[in-house]
């Protein structure tokens, strides 16, 4: 398979300083050998320019939202780079910064699909915030919620002017650190939620099964996948900015991503939220590179 890897480093979304150093720490750490290994063509295509604001003018553009305007063209260019690598027969692979890229890396996903995608999330949180319920003002907490088509006029339309995803077509793996405007937000949502108690009481092997058996069932030609660092637990991610308890291993992870990957249908993927200054002796980082391998290894 022919694979991009499209850099995207920023810590806007967060304002967390760290996240914008994640792409070239991957690539350092051997990340384009790493894919090949298994036998891929790789085309590492660079970073995604990413315009230095300053950190008193981040509230300039929107008082809702932290560096608004700067992150609406970093996203809309990622849609078009990522739209164009699908369109030449490539797997993009994005490497964040923060989540909020993943507005961008998914607008050009469901153009280029015609919106007949699905989209895996993994994540502690939500990220279907928007720029009314967030508290914080940061939009890595709101991506899932502006490709549903909810929140600010610029960040639905970003792109292209339309929703991006149907509810029924996005599953969440792994939120157990929901805000109170997102659980409003879920009770009358209908897409597809399973929290780390459904997991261990049904198992990680009936629910990937029941998300591919969903999946298979609809007309649909590619999966998404979302990967937030902070989907797995605490412990074992000091290199991610907003951790949370009672998530997955890493085994279980490369579990659900193998299966995932071995399905054929995954077409494209974010991997997101590696933040090197927090890290422990690349303690995160080789967890990232592990991720990456697992997907690599089992693509079909
Ligand atoms: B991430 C939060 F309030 N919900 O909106 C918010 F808890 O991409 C966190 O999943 C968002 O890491 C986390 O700021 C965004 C908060
Ligand atoms: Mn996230
Ligand atoms: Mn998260
Ligand atoms: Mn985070």
């Amino acid at each position: 398979m022919n694979i991009n890897i499209i850099g995207v480093p920023t810590f806007y979304g967060c304002d967390k300083l760290g996240p914008q150093l994640g792409p070239d720490k991957l690539r350092e750490k051997g990340l384009v050998s790493k894919i090949k290994q298994y036998k891929h063509n790789v085309f590492d295509i660079g970073n995604i320019y990413v315009k230095e604001v300053n950190e008193n003018e981040k509230l300039t553009s929107n008082p809702d939202m932290k560096y608004f305007e700067t992150l609406v063209e970093i996203n809309n260019n990622l849609a078009h780079v990522v739209n164009c690598s699908l369109a030449s027969n490539c797997f993009p692979l994005i490497i964040g910064g923060d989540h909020s890229i993943a507005l961008g890396s998914i607008s050009g996903v469901s153009k280029f699909f015609n919106k007949k995608f699905a989209i895996v999330w993994f994540d502690a949180h939500g990220d279907i915030n928007t720029f009314e319920t967030s508290e914080s003002k940061n939009v890595h907490g709101m991506p899932l919620a502006s490709l549903m088509g909810y929140g600010h006029n610029k960040l639905k339309d970003l792109y292209y002017k339309d929703t991006k995803v149907k509810e029924n077509n996005v599953y969440h793996i792994g939120g157990r650190d929901i805000d109170f405007g997102e659980k409003e937000f879920i009770k009358n949502t209908d897409m597809n939620m399973y929290y780390p108690q459904d997991l261990s009481k049904k198992g990680l092997d009936t629910i990937i099964n029941d998300i591919l058996d969903s999946i298979h069932s609809k007309d649909i030609n590619a999966i998404h996948i979302s990967f937030d660092l902070d989907f797995i637990d605490s412990k074992f991610v000091p290199g991610t900015g907003t951790r949370v308890d009672n998530g997955l291993t890493v085994n279980e992870s490369k579990y659900l991503l193998s299966e995932l990957a071995k399905s054929g249908l995954v077409k494209s993927m974010d991997l997101v939220e590696l933040n090197p200054m927090l890290d422990i002796n690349d303690t995160t980082t080789d967890i990232a590179m592990d991720l990456i391998d697992t997907i690599f290894k089992n693509l079909k």
